[in-house]
C-alpha cells in the first residue's frame, strides 16, 4: 500500500508541476451581491440592489453618474456588503469626461474597512485603512505629470497629500490619460496571494483584453471583509470640471486551484492506507 500512496503523492506533485508550468491560473466566480451593471443597474425606487450611493451620485439604469461637470460636487458608491474573500479581482468601467482641457478632481476607487462616504479625497474619506487607487485629473503640484493613476495603501493613520498630489505617498503609479476617450476605461485590481495587481485598459479601443499593467506589487496585506467603493470630486475651478460615470463595476472571488484537490486526495488516501494497515494488523 505504501507504493500505492507514493503513486498518489507522485501524481498530486505532477499535476501540480503541470499547472505551476501553465501558469498557475486561479479560478474565477463573479460575486453577484459586490457587483453593479447595467441595462438594468436600479430598481423602480432608484436604488442600486446591494449598493448604496449618495452625495452628487446620480443613478440611471445604465450607469452611476458619480459627479456631473459642476463645480465643487463629490459623490460616492459602496457596496453594503464587505468582501469575505481571500483574493479577489474587482473590474471598474467608467467614464471621465469634460468639455476643458484640463479636467478635475478625478475618481477613486476603493477597498477599506469602512465605507468612505464624502471626504476629501476624490470624494472619498481620509485616512482610509486599506487601498485606494486614484484617477488624479487634475495637476495640484505643478510636475505636467497628470492625469495620473496612483495606488495608496492607508492603515488609517495617513493623510493624503493633494498638494503633492500624494506623489511620495503612492505605493506605485502610471501616467495615463483616462479623459475623453471614445470607449470606456476600464481598471483591473486583482489580489492574489498578496500580490497586488493594477491593469488599465485606456479606453482607445472597444477589445477587451487591451490591458496594460500599471502597478504590481508583493507582499501587500490588504485587511479582510473590506467594502468596495468608488468615489468622485470636482474642483473648484469652473473651466476644469467632469462627469464621473460609472458603467459598472464587477467583483469575482479567486480561489487556488489544484493544490486544495490534492491535499483532499492524498488525504483521502492517507487515510485508506491507514485503514488498510490497521486491517492487516488484525489479521
Ligand atoms: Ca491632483
Ligand atoms: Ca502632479
Amino acid at each position: 500500500m505504501a507504493v500505492g500512496m507514493d503513486v498518489v503523492l507522485a501524481g498530486c506533485t505532477l499535476i501540480f508541476a503541470v499547472y505551476s508550468v501553465t501558469a498557475e491560473l486561479p479560478r474565477k466566480k463573479f460575486e453577484y451581491k459586490l457587483s453593479l451593471k447595467g441595462p438594468h443597474l436600479i430598481q423602480s425606487d432608484g436604488s442600486i440592489p446591494f449598493w448604496t450611493h449618495g452625495g452628487n451620485a446620480i443613478a440611471s439604469d445604465q450607469s452611476i453618474r458619480v459627479t456631473p461637470s459642476l463645480r465643487s460636487q463629490k459623490g460616492w458608491v459602496w457596496s453594503k456588503n464587505t468582501n469575505p474573500h481571500e483574493h479577489w479581482e474587482v473590474e471598474a468601467t467608467f467614464r471621465i469626461s469634460g468639455r476643458g482641457r484640463v479636467g478635475a478632481d478625478g475618481l477613486a476607487i476603493w477597498y477599506t474597512t469602512q465605507q468612505g462616504m464624502d471626504g476629501p479625497v476624490f470624494g472619498g474619506k481620509d485616512q482610509w485603512n486599506g487601498l485606494g487607487v486614484f484617477f488624479d485629473s487634475f495637476d495640484n503640484d505643478g510636475q505636467h505629470n497628470n492625469p495620473y493613476v496612483m495606488v495608496m495603501l492607508n492603515d488609517g493613520t495617513k493623510q493624503y497629500d493633494h498638494n503633492s498630489d500624494g506623489q511620495h505617498q503612492q505605493l506605485g503609479g502610471c501616467l495615463r490619460d483616462f479623459r475623453n476617450k471614445p470607449f470606456p476605461v476600464k481598471a483591473k485590481i486583482e489580489y492574489y496571494k498578496n500580490a497586488l495587481t493594477l491593469s488599465i485598459h485606456n479606453g482607445m479601443t472597444n477589445n477587451k483584453d487591451d490591458y496594460e499593467i500599471c502597478v504590481r506589487a508583493e507582499n501587500v496585506n490588504l485587511p479582510r471583509n473590506g467594502y468596495f467603493g468608488v468615489s468622485a470630486a470636482t474642483g473648484g475651478l469652473a473651466g476644469a470640471v467632469d462627469d464621473h460615470d460609472l458603467v459598472s463595476f464587477i467583483t469575482h472571488s479567486l480561489t487556488v486551484p489544484v493544490t486544495g484537490v490534492c491535499i483532499i486526495y492524498t488525504t483521502f488516501f492517507g487515510m485508506v492506507h491507514l485503514f488498510l494497515y490497521k486491517i492487516l494488523d488484525l489479521l
